[in-house]
């Protein structure tokens, strides 16, 4: 049966025909742990955020990064399902550690060569992302973002870990798409289950890169949790399947403003030695270009899925 709102004259208005009341964050199908907990092989999982992130606290670094067991690993990617970005206690890794680390979860990204992608000398899946004391651009650090949606099998992943950083500033901000496609209406839901987008690394204003360019649905569903989350971002988003760029803008313009909501976010101040991990199908994130006069290295490397 319809339920039906009464109106002071008697008019019966069915629920689909009134206006949804503007979004409160509804709860995730099924709400994360939100205490520190640990697992059954030690590692400490402390979330950062009600809807996402959390700590990895307790692994065994005396094997060092590369060398973490296959119980951990799994520990690590169960907590990795759940919340989507993890910040690991600051350890010192090399680039083969970071690689040999990111390649237990997938097949290794290799940057195509371009302005600001400085592989690590010998060790090309791993990048320096890199800003000199008297440099302007900060990779990534244009707008929100996931990495690597521009291709089909996209991006799963990207690890970041910090070398040498301002003593204040450039901090990297993460939104969850997940907690941002469960606050829409379930009207907004349905439309947006039905669109798909085109992603392209030379980005909205250009035409489609070449080779560089993918179809994904703009809303995915998360294959361990099955939760469902927006599949979007300003940076390689050129337009929806079937619409020109002007009529995809607006649409687009709403969804980047919703998905990146501070209730929706988390904030990462960076220490040296940390590395922090995160989901590119579930997440956004934007480094924050506000430093100047000091360096700022961080090892990446990214993983791709199957
Ligand atoms: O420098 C950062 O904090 C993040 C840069 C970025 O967008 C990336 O590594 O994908
Ligand atoms: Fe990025």
């Amino acid at each position: 049966m319809m339920s039906a709102l009464k109106t002071p004259g008697s008019v019966f208005i069915a629920e689909e025909y009134m206006t949804p009341v503007s979004q409160t964050i509804r709860p995730l199908t099924e709400p994360l742990p939100s205490d520190c907990y640990e697992a059954d092989d030690g590692i400490r999982i402390r979330p950062i955020t009600p809807v996402f992130g959390a700590f990895i606290e307790n692994l065994p670094w005396t094997v060092g990064l590369g060398g973490q067991n296959p119980q951990s690993i799994r520990t690590i990617k169960e907590a990795f399902d759940r919340y989507l970005v993890l910040v690991f206690q600051p350890q010192t890794a090399s680039a083969q550690e970071l690689r040999d680390f990111v390649r237990q979860f997938g097949p290794l990204f290799v940057h195509h060569a371009d302005e600001g992608v400085i592989p690590v000398e010998g060790v090309l899946e791993v990048l320096q992302m890199l800003k000199e004391p008297d440099g302007e651009k900060l990779f990534g650090g244009v707008c929100w973002h996931a990495d690597v949606t521009f291709r089909k099998p996209a991006g799963y992943l990207s690890a970041l870990h910090a070398k040498q950083l301002p003593p204040v500033g450039g901090d990297t901000l993460f939104a969850s798409t997940v907690a941002a496609f469960a606050a829409l209406s379930s009207g907004m839901q349905k439309m947006l289950r039905k669109l798909e987008a085109v992603h392209s690394y030379s980005g909205p204003d250009a035409p489609d890169h070449p080779t560089e360019t993918a179809v994904h649905p703009v809303v995915r569903r998360h294959p361990e949790t099955g939760e469902e989350g927006l599949y979007l971002n300003r940076m390689f988003v050129t337009r929806f399947v079937g619409m020109t760029p002007k009529e995809s803008e607006p649409l687009l313009k709403f969804l980047d403003e919703h998905m990146t909501r501070c209730e929706f976010t988390a904030r990462i101040s960076w220490t040296e030695g940390q590395l922090v991990m995160w989901d590119n199908r579930f997440t956004l994130h934007y480094p924050i270009n506000d430093f100047s006069g000091h360096r700022r290295l961080l090892y990446r490397c990214a993983a791709m899925e199957n």
